[in-house]
């Protein structure tokens, strides 16, 4: 198989063994963050896809999921780094009953390469937990992630609770996963709180949205 389609199938068969000598060749010809969005995304999408229909169980799922995550950690310090001052701090989290991560960690590196502090809480990480995190670690913005059409209630409810806290003036918020979409967010999420809440489709929307934010 060509190099490209290889990486994509080492995604969809969770197969690890030689990812590294195939990335560093990649490497060789096109930049890291391109390998991540362009192939191996690609290659998650199947996986979704196949997952859906039924075609894939979710133990190989996850054999998947860890291959995206080796290969991202992989490629990590190949990334372009913009250095400088700190452009702000983010408080990042994906949320309660949630366990999707790999779209969250690759916000955390395109904020963190560009210049924002990220204070990333991980998974399954109730309200509580967050806006504790926010306030200690004197967060400009609130960033929360979830794949489960579940999360997307859960993120209303958080946004709530920052609101009965008098925190939605605060801090903004930043929406992101799969399940949301645009509207949801920006007007059904947008008419309930009382701060600013913004959608993210991808890991460099957040960044506009970061800069637009802290400007
Ligand atoms: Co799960 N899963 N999963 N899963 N999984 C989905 C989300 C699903 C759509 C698959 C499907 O049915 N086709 C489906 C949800 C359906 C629904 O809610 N209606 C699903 C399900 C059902 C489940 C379980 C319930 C399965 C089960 O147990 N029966 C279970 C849930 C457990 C739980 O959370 N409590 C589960 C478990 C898992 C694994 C553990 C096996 C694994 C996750 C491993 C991990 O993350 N460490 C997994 C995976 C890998 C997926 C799919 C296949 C791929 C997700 C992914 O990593 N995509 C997924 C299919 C899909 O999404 N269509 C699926 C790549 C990633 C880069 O994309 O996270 O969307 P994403 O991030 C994007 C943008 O959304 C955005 O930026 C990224 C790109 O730049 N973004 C942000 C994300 N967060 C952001 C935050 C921001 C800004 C942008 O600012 C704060």
């Amino acid at each position: 198989l060509p190099l490209n389609e290889r990486l994509k199938r080492r995604v969809i068969d969770g197969e690890r063994k030689g990812l590294e000598a195939d990335l560093d060749t990649a490497l060789e010809q096109r930049p890291a963050l391109e390998i991540i969005n362009e192939v191996l995304l690609d290659g998650m999408k199947t996986v979704g896809e196949l997952f859906g229909s039924g075609e894939m169980q979710l133990p190989f799922v996850l054999q998947s999921a860890e291959v995206m995550k080796a290969a991202v950690a992989y490629l990590e310090p190949h990334m372009d780094r913009v250095e400088g001052e700190t452009k702000g701090r983010i408080v990042l989290a994906t949320v309660k009953g949630d366990v999707h991560d790999i779209g969250k960690n690759l916000v955390d590196i395109i904020l963190s390469n560009n210049g924002y502090q990220v204070v990333n809480l991980g998974i399954k990480q109730p309200v509580s937990a967050i806006l504790e995190a926010a306030d200690e670690q004197q967060a400009d913005v609130i960033g929360m992630s979830g794949l489960l059409v579940k999360s997307t209630v859960v993120m209303k409810e958080n946004l709530e609770e920052m609101n009965s806290r008098g925190l939605g003036e605060k801090y903004p918020v930043l929406l992101g996963g799969a399940a949301l979409t645009r509207a949801y967010v920006e007007q059904d999420l947008a008419e309930v709180f009382d701060g600013e809440v913004r959608y993210a489709r991808d890991a460099f929307e957040g960044l506009r949205l970061m800069d637009a934010f802290m400007a």
